[in-house]
């Protein structure tokens, strides 16, 4: 049976196959849920992201996880919110469903998201929040190897937006 929830949390401290870091084309770091994934897994993360030589927005790139709970980080930059019309909303949804991908070829059973391009990169959470529930209910309906995803929120306000999205969901399907 697959599972799929919505939690409120610190993906640093997560026990998973893999963490998805919400990171920027560099993959060399950053504020935010990245900077907390860099500093959490120590030196050696930055080392190994040194040589993937960057990452196209919407794809995605994996790396271990050294001193974290979670076995692999799974680096895919989201797209800067510019307005809505450029192609935002497909490279958001590239960034979920490459991560599964990545997550799937790896053998990943578990795969903890946060909350992508809805802090710095400004994303609005009542549009992310519904690509992101969609993308991955459907992924999950697919015959893949992957079996629990969570979605971990690092505040009230953001929870609200993706158990609403979840709920919308359901109630559709
Ligand atoms: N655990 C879970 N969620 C977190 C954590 C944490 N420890 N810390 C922050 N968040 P952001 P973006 C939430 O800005 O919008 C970086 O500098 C946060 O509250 O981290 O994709 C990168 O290098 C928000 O809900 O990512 C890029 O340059 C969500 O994670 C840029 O920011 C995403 O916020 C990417 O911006």
């Amino acid at each position: 049976m697959k599972s799929f929830s919505i939690m409120l949390g610190d993906i640093t401290k997560v026990k998973a196959d893999a963490i998805v870091n919400a990171a920027n084309t560099t993959l060399l770091g950053g504020g935010g849920v990245d900077g907390a994934i860099h500093r959490a897994a120590g030196p050696q993360l930055l080392e190994e992201c040194r040589a993937l030589n960057g990452c196209a927005t919407g794809e995605a790139k994996i790396t271990k996880g050294y001193r974290l709970p979670a076995s692999y980080v799974i680096h895919t930059p989201g797209p800067i919110w510019q307005g809505g019309h450029h192609h935002e909303a497909d490279l958001l949804r590239n960034s979920y469903l490459n991560s599964l991908k990545l997550a799937e070829a790896n053998t990943c059973h578990s795969i903890v998201f946060p909350s992508i391009s809805t802090g710095v990169y400004h994303f609005p959470l009542n549009l992310a929040a519904p690509i992101a529930v969609q993308t991955i209910r459907q992924f999950l309906n697919q015959a893949t190897a992957v079996e629990a995803v969570q979605m971990i929120c690092f505040d009230e306000e953001t929870k609200r937006y993706y158990d609403q999205a979840f709920k919308e969901l359901c109630s559709r399907s």
